[in-house]
């Protein structure tokens, strides 16, 4: 992490945001303001660098499918093999005698791996599935 100091300022806010401010804070277990604003700020240069930024970025498919579904691991499979550079790395988790839990790491510009992932997703007998975006974190320092 590069050595950068810390700035501070003062923020205005109404006394019900600063409330709101508050509440979503203790509910997501930040010890302090500082922090969660923090956190709040990189959240959205996460979603800026999924917009508007070209470049290569990370996110993470879970799908969630029938195994006993006819040829579905087959197609899925192609489909991996097929975008081997955009599909980093699959695990596979199998929760009961039926049901499979993929979960998908993917690498490249938000356009292919939405691309990837709209593709795995629209599979018959995927019941459930989503891409979260993540970063390489190039920018939230
Ligand atoms: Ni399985």
């Amino acid at each position: 992490m590069p050595d950068e100091r810390a700035v501070r300022f003062t923020v205005s806010l109404p006394a019900r945001l600063m409330r709101t401010l508050d509440r979503l804070r203790a509910g997501r277990r930040y010890a302090n303001r500082s922090e969660f604003v923090r956190d709040l700020l990189r959240a959205e240069l996460v979603k800026e660098e999924w917009t508007r930024r070209p470049g290569e970025t990370v996110g993470v498919l879970s799908l969630v499918y029938d195994h006993g579904t006819r040829a579905l691991e087959d197609k899925l499979t192609d489909i991996q093999h097929h975008s081997y550079r955009t599909i980093t790395a699959a695990l596979h988790i199998h929760l009961d005698a039926h049901t499979c839990l993929e979960v998908v790491a993917l690498r490249g510009s938000p356009r292919r791996i939405r691309s990837v992932a709209n593709e795995l997703l629209a599979l018959k007998g995927v019941r459930y599935g989503q891409l979260v975006p993540a970063t390489r974190a190039k920018r939230l320092t």
